[in-house]
């Protein structure tokens, strides 16, 4: 081995080292719903080194990096045994993407990949690429992972080697490290952000789905849709209802899609999901929250108006830019929640909320009214509310 290859080794294993234990704290600017941390939970860096080095000095004698990798995003959460993991999207810069997971004591900082990705099984060669998987521990006694899985459109015009299909896969286990996989969802159209619902609903496996025209635009699909399916071993959705609407000059006026598996709360089911409007600059990916009834998971009871979280600084850059996206937060049992979301498709950040706040701001916070003169109403509404108040103590 010769020095420059020892040299350089031992530069990176120390850096990554340093980058893993590197201590997370809270940023000082807060609203009081969710505060966010200073430093990404998860990047490229963070990825193992013998998955992108050979180490070997004959075969790799200039130590240059083998495989690289793009991105780190889109991570699927879930507490077992104590730990924090987080089922991330790794792309390589073949772009194609796959999973793997990541482990923290406290989760928020720490994470460090397993040692090897992911192997699902491979169902069909058509099979182009995998992602956003959602983490879903059901009351059957399965922990579900439902995913996108691409192949090229198989209506594809001669030649248009642009167009894709996107459908859902499905796959579940009991450790993590046993995967059995189960058929795509057959439905009406492409799907994707389809998640399932932790309980059976009339003795059915219940999923949020998200029908779209093609695969990049919701179009005639109308948002969040609901569905129940007599089989998970046979996933045949026949029909979806919409549960949450997208709506003309909103944050979701062009799409929308479920974030991660909603929670159960003493109110209601309490939804993650994310709202994408056209720009200037693009497509504009933000996260909303929205809550379901307990007795019936498909029907809405309160939605604040606007985003919860939108890109700031530098998660404004990146693979794509001016994107937030969640499908993976962890409840724990003194009601903390960490929200896990990936900013412009490129590295993984935790905001950190509770349980009850995020109820107090989904049932408090007005709700859209659609129209400035009702924004404007609303914030008199307010201002009268404080003026009557301060006045009583004046
Ligand atoms: O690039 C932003 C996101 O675009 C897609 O999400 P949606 O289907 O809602 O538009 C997905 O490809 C997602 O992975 C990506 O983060």
């Amino acid at each position: 081995m010769t020095e420059h290859f020892q040299q350089r080794l031992e530069t990176i294993i120390r850096e990554q080292e340093l980058l893993i234990a590197k201590t997370n704290t809270p940023i000082a600017d807060y609203n009081g719903i969710v505060r966010r941390y200073q430093h990404p939970v998860i990047t490229r860096k963070h990825v193992p080194i013998s998955w992108r080095y050979d180490l070997d000095p004959r075969t790799n004698p200039l130590f240059i990096e083998r495989i690289g990798i793009n991105t780190t995003l889109n991570a699927g959460a879930i507490k077992w045994k104590d730990r924090y993991l987080l089922m991330v999207r790794v792309e390589g810069v073949d772009r194609k993407s796959f999973f793997a997971i990541a482990e923290s004591p406290n989760g928020i900082d720490q994470f460090c990949f397993w040692p090897r990705p992911v192997s699902l099984p491979d169902l069909s060669p058509a099979e182009t690429n995998i992602y956003d998987i959602r983490l879903t521990e059901h009351e059957d006694g399965w922990i579900y992972g439902i995913f996108c899985s691409e192949r090229q459109h198989p209506d594809a015009a001669p030649g248009d080697l642009t167009a894709a299909f996107a459908s859902s896969g499905i796959v579940r286990t009991k450790d993590f490290i046993h995967w059995e996989r189960l058929p795509n969802i057959q439905a009406c159209s492409q799907q994707r952000n389809v998640v399932l619902h932790p309980e059976f609903v009339q003795g059915r496996y219940a999923f949020y789905t998200r029908p779209q025209d093609n695969f990049i635009l919701a179009g005639k699909g109308e948002g969040i849709g609901w569905a129940l399916v007599d089989d998970i071993r046979n996933p045949v959705i026949r029909s979806e209802t919409i549960i949450n609407n997208r709506h003309y000059h909103t944050i979701k006026e062009l799409k929308n899609g479920e974030g991660p598996p909603p929670i159960k709360t003493s109110r209601g089911w309490l939804h993650l999901a994310h709202g994408v409007r056209g720009c200037a600059s693009g497509l504009r990916y933000v996260l909303y929250v929205y809550l379901t009834s307990l007795e019936d998971p498909s029907v809405l009871i309160a939605e604040p108006g606007g985003y919860l979280l939108a890109p700031e600084n530098e998660e404004r850059t990146g693979d794509v830019s001016n994107v937030l996206f969640s499908n993976g937060w962890i409840a724990d049992e003194d009601g903390t929640l960490y929200i896990y979301y990936a900013s412009s498709d490129t590295r993984m950040h935790v905001a950190v909320s509770s349980t009850d706040r995020l109820l107090d701001y989904c049932l408090h916070t007005p709700r859209d009214g659609f129209r400035s003169a009702e924004s404007v109403r609303q914030i008199n509404e307010l201002i009268d509310k404080n003026n009557a108040f301060l006045e009583q103590y004046a």
